[in-house]
C-alpha cells in the first residue's frame, strides 16, 4: 500500500493539468497557424514543361518562392510528349496542400508529378524551408538534354 501526502498529490495533479494545457495550447496555436496560412490568397506562378517545338527544358528554368507564403504553381505541358516534374527535396521543404488536375484533387505530400502531353496541374502549397532545390524531368535523356531547373525558397 502506498500513501500519498495530500499536498504531493495535488501538486502532481496540477503539474499534469498544466502539461495537458500546454500540449493543448501548442496544438491549438499550430492549427491556428496552419489555418491562417491555408486561408492566404495564393500567389500564382506558372511553369511550362517543354514547349510546342519539343525543346527539352522547363520554362522558366528557375522559380523563387518566399518562405511563409502560399502559392499556386500552375504546371502546363504543351509539348508533344510527357514530362515529369521531379523535385523531392523541394517537396520536403514545403507544406503541400493539394494538387488540382482536371477533375481530380490530390491532397497531402507529393514528390513528383507526371504531365502527359497537353495537360495541366495546379499545385497549392506553402513554401517553408529556405534553400535551393534541384528540379528535373526523370524521363531517360531529358535531364541530360537540359530539362533541369532550380526551385529556390528565400
Ligand atoms: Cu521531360
Amino acid at each position: 500500500m502506498q500513501y500519498w501526502h495530500p499536498f504531493q498529490l495535488t501538486a502532481q495533479r496540477w503539474l499534469r493539468g498544466l502539461l495537458i494545457l500546454g500540449i493543448c495550447w501548442l496544438g491549438l496555436t499550430q492549427s491556428l497557424w496552419a489555418a491562417d496560412l491555408a486561408r492566404q490568397k495564393p500567389i500564382v506562378v506558372e511553369m511550362a514543361l517543354g514547349n510546342a517545338t519539343d525543346e527539352l527544358a522547363f520554362f522558366p528554368p528557375q522559380l523563387t518562392f518566399e518562405s511563409g507564403k502560399r502559392y499556386k504553381l500552375k504546371l502546363v505541358n504543351h509539348s508533344p510528349e510527357k514530362h515529369y516534374f521531379t523535385a523531392k527535396d523541394f517537396a520536403d521543404a514545403i507544406w503541400s496542400q493539394k494538387v488540382d488536375a482536371g477533375n481530380v484533387e490530390i491532397k497531402g505530400a507529393i514528390h513528383e508529378l507526371e504531365l502527359r502531353s497537353d495537360t495541366a496541374a495546379d499545385w497549392v502549397f506553402v513554401a517553408i524551408r529556405p534553400g535551393t532545390y534541384p528540379l528535373r524531368c526523370t524521363i531517360p535523356g531529358h535531364a541530360e538534354s537540359g530539362m533541369t531547373g532550380k526551385l529556390i525558397i528565400q
